[in-house]
């Protein structure tokens, strides 16, 4: 599947006041609960810091959320996505029960605060109920901190079931994997079997070294050769990382149709790896953005990193542009845009972004320069207008219930933290 040419027109437009408009961002990787640690697994642990100790602080930080919580801290990262330009959200949830595994009254209660909290911001929603069963490729149980992330089959295909009730205009019920590590074959077959042939379907893939070498010694190949051997990996599939890639499997996965969510600011803070993007575009490979830990929530900075981390590796310049656009910027926003309806499983063509004409990084700016202005400028927001849906959620750059919701956050992450 090629990636058609970026062309500015296809990405910006003018309002009638003459304010740049380019279409709403999708991110297509969220764990929303992370927001509220964002800055808090800084501090060396270990002196081989890495994944795995961050993942450690990660559950003990997951262990303190509740219904309530996830929903402050989730409206609060919603609001901050739309007034930096993101207007769909692919939410990976995976923290399902309470903290000692028991499922709470309602089993789907910390699914409906994350709806319930894309709801009241505005923002388009893609909820992946995430099946997690087991603690590593080798099936062990899951461990203490792991137990409300788990499921059985069917407990897991009657949560998917009660939220598809609660599918709306902005809200898609899709489907996600954990990852290989946490799902076995035959439970990844029988969900298959189960889910409606349209659903979206995330997983994570490779995204460290160590996952990549306990498949290859478990199950004799790489976690997307694997993936690509055993299942038919096509245009319903996300995957997201896949960082560790060898040159047949990026030609592969670009040649299966299937998108790749690249998370640039959280693939850095946690160490992982830089995805192989020069050689997965020259495959014609469709891929997007997502921030994933929010330890950064703005698109522009992920597009931006995506190709930062390339010119560091290489030692050259403009390295994602394409036969359409010399442009940086504008393949960069073409292909993260491109894959949107494809990974949320929705049409977000009415969601668009207004840029503020008075920003002083895009005074002057002409139709062929103001996308690589707005991604490679720095980190002064210049989104003015957020409209998702036919509503507009973001005016001057504020989201309508900015203050109410961040003095909800407030009070409630400094509760937390003091437990
Ligand atoms: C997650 N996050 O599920 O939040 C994971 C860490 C894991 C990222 N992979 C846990 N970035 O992969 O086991
Ligand atoms: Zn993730």
């Amino acid at each position: 599947m090629s990636t058609p040419p970026a062309s500015p027109s296809a990405l910006l437009s003018q309002t009638p006041q003459g304010r740049w408009r380019v279409p709403g961002i999708a991110n297509l990787h969220s764990h929303a609960f992370q927001r509220a640690m964002a800055g808090l697994a800084e501090r060396q642990t270990h002196p081989e810091d890495s994944f795995w100790t961050w993942r450690e602080t990660m559950y003990r930080f997951a262990a303190r959320m509740d219904p309530d919580s996830t929903y402050a801290v989730a409206a609060q990262l919603y609001a901050e996505m739309l007034e930096a330009g993101y207007t769909t959200v692919c939410e990976f949830h995976y923290l399902h029960h309470a903290p000692d595994g028991k499922p709470y009254a309602d089993p789907a209660a910390m699914s409906r605060a994350l709806i319930a909290a894309a709801r009241d911001t505005g923002i388009r929603m893609t909820l992946l109920p995430v099946l997690y069963m087991t603690g590593g490729f080798d099936g062990r149980a899951l461990s203490v901190r792991q137990q409300r992330f788990g499921h059985d089959v069917e407990g897991f295909l009657r949560l998917l079931q009660t939220l598809r009730a609660e599918e709306s205009g902005l809200l898609r019920i899709g489907c996600a994997f954990h990852s290989l590590r946490a799902v076995p074959e035959a439970a990844m077959r029988e969900v298959l079997a189960a889910l409606p042939a349209d659903a979206p379907l995330h997983i994570h893939i490779a995204e460290q070294i160590g996952e990549v070498q306990d498949c290859l010694s478990l199950r004799g190949a790489r976690p997307v050769e694997w993936l690509q051997q055993n299942f038919e990996v096509d245009s319903r599939w996300t995957l997201v990382h896949a960082t560790h890639l060898t040159p047949v499997e990026t030609k592969q996965l670009a040649a299966s149709g299937a998108i790749v969510a690249i998370c640039p600011t959280t693939e850095a803070n946690l160490g992982d790896g830089l995805f192989p993007l020069r050689a997965y575009l020259d495959a014609g490979g469709a891929w997007g953005i997502g921030s994933d830990s929010h330890i950064s929530v703005s698109p522009v900075e992920e597009l931006r990193w995506l190709e930062y981390g390339q010119r560091l590796v290489t030692r050259h310049r403009n390295i994602a542009v394409s036969a359409g656009s010399s442009s940086a910027g504008e393949t960069l926003l073409h292909g993260a845009l491109a894959s949107a309806p494809q990974a949320t499983g929705q049409d977000t063509t009415p969601d668009f972004v207004v840029l503020e004409t008075d920003a002083p990084v895009l005074a002057g700016a002409h139709a062929d320069d103001v996308i690589d202005r707005w991604i490679f400028s720095g980190n002064r927001p210049a989104v003015h207008e957020v409209h998702v849906g036919g509503q507009r959620v973001v005016t001057d750059g504020r989201h309508l219930e900015r203050d109410a919701i961040a003095r909800r956050y407030r009070q409630i992450v400094a509760g937390l933290l003091a437990d």
